[in-house]
């Protein structure tokens, strides 16, 4: 009988259960889906919340599928961990009760909180070289300064603060953990030790009390509780295990680099998280400059990135065409955009305004006039806008990594589900210059599940688990688009973002 392991991969607008299956010689990974959904934020007085018994439902549904699954296929299910997007969190009263809904990051409510904790540490400066994070509005600090302002009673009652996939980990097993990787994207953590900042926090007038004790990517959690194993008639002895419970730790985790040195990762999704794996944290003055995010990865390792819009942007304009009435999927929107005039209009993805839903033609419209380049008005224009703006915004962060790092990158690996995107891989490699390797799109949810067989002793290390993704998936070398004004192009963004 073979073993198999079941990933939750929840992302911020659909979660899947995927079963995988390690056997051969050399050790090779089967992937089989058993589950798909969609969720979606859910607007309310106080902001966008999460449906948090929704998604509940759907693990159920997806661990259900994969118990049968299996007993259908001759494999025994060892174990299930799940991972998340980062940042978003909740907090647990003493007997585990759930105090108020997580909220959605994507709330522009958390602009005031933290323009306000910028203020009292003096600067972003300070508040960057204790936790080496990249400054954005919706990190746990930030989200958690806010609520503690409007609800400071909830933290009264409060036993503990949890991350989403540590919350999902205590439904399914009872044991409750705080998972390294997911702890770290919260800009609470020191950035050298990787344990809670206890200083900042007290610093900010913050309780520390509700902290618990952090585990590594990998940790055995518990068995499936009771009710869990009958509900969905899964075995009791089924481990629950913690992956490496932030997204993007998973799918770094996942990079088949197993013979280059010098060599970068792009984890391309709703986000694009562009950056090198590290020993060490580095929150040099370079770094602070860009600035560049020190997140907590899989084995010790530091994964040095930057936050990029990714295609957001697109499911921005697409979203805006369904509620339309337009009902537009995205391979069309690539193909128009393919046919769309090259290098006409150039954002910068990053520019704040489009990180909040809703209208995104019109603000990057609102960018060009601004700009003075041609306003982009087919849908054509508009998306071949974002993928050549994606683009040259990788080719501009791998020159900042090559800065702060102080040698050059040859290789960018692009794993997840936008690789799916042959239009962005075609830019993306034109735009960088450099060989570009796309593949595996599971990426994240092979991470996970791998991390776990390291949990429960298949597996030694990263060096093993990426000599296994690379025996087991199909890679692609990317051929660059032929268009000829990457060179202008280039330029022209590096003009737009210092403006
Ligand atoms: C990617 C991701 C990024 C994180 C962003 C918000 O899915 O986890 O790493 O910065 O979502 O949580």
């Amino acid at each position: 009988m073979s073993f198999a392991h079941l990933a939750i991969d929840l992302g911020a607008s659909s979660g899947r259960a995927i079963v995988g299956l390690l056997d051969g010689s050399p050790l090779k990974l089967r992937l089989e889906e058993v589950h798909r959904f969609e969720h979606l934020p859910c607007p309310t007085p106080v902001g966008p919340v999460w449906d948090l018994t929704g998604i509940w439902l759907e693990i159920l549904t997806g661990l259900g599928a994969a118990a049968k699954w299996c007993r259908e296929n001759g494999a025994e299910l060892k174990s299930v961990g799940v991972d998340t997007w980062g940042v978003d969190w909740a907090l647990l009263g003493k007997s585990g009760e759930v105090l108020g809904l997580p909220h959605c990051y994507r709330d522009p409510q958390n602009e005031a909180a933290c323009q306000r904790v910028l203020e009292q540490m003096g600067g972003f400066e300070k508040l960057y070289e204790r936790t080496g994070i990249q400054l954005m509005p919706f990190n746990t600090l930030f989200q958690v300064a806010a609520r503690y302002h409007t609800e400071p009673k909830l933290f009264d009652a409060a036993e503990r603060l949890v991350f989403l996939p540590d919350l999902f980990h205590n439904w399914l097993s009872g044991e409750l953990q705080t998972e390294r990787t997911i702890a770290s994207t919260s800009s609470m953590l020191d950035v050298e030790t990787g344990e809670w900042d206890t200083e900042l926090l007290e610093k900010l007038g913050l309780p520390t009390d509700i902290l618990g004790s952090i585990v590594e990517p990998g940790t055995v959690l518990g068995t499936l509780r009771a009710e869990i194993a009958q509900t969905t008639n899964a075995s009791a002895k089924i481990q629950v295990i913690a992956p490496a419970a932030h997204d993007t730790g998973s799918a770094v985790a996942a990079v088949p680099a197993t013979v280059e040195t010098n060599w970068a990762y792009l984890s391309s999704g709703t986000w694009s998280l562009l950056g090198v794996e590290l020993a060490k944290p580095i929150t040099s003055e370079v770094a602070l400059s860009i600035p560049l995010t020190n997140e907590r990865g899989v084995d010790g390792t530091i994964r040095l990135l930057k936050n990029i819009a990714g295609l957001w942007l697109v499911q921005e304009l697409r979203r805006e065409l369904q509620q339309a009435g337009e009902s537009q999927d995205f391979a069309q929107m690539v193909e128009e955009a393919r046919r769309a005039e090259p290098g006409r209009t150039i954002i910068d993805p990053n520019y704040a305004e489009f990180a909040s839903p809703g209208n995104m033609s019109e603000k990057i419209r609102q960018f060009a006039k601004k700009t003075r380049q041609p306003e982009p008005e087919t849908i054509g224009q508009l998306v071949r806008c974002a993928l050549e703006s994606l683009a040259l915004c990788y080719d501009h962060t791998l020159q900042q990594l090559e800065s702060v790092l102080g040698k050059s990158i040859g290789v960018l690996h692009i794993v997840g589900g936008g690789i799916q995107n042959d239009l962005l891989n075609e830019f993306a490699t034109a735009a960088v210059g450099r060989s570009v390797i796309t593949g595996p799109v599971e990426a994240t949810a092979i991470g996970n599940l791998l991390v776990q067989a390291m949990g429960s002793g298949e597996l030694s290390g990263l060096p093993e688990l990426r000599e296994i993704v690379a025996n087991s998936f199909p890679r692609n070398v990317v051929k660059p688009d032929a268009a000829d004004h990457w060179a202008d192009s280039r330029g022209k963004f590096a003009e737009l973002i210092t403006k």
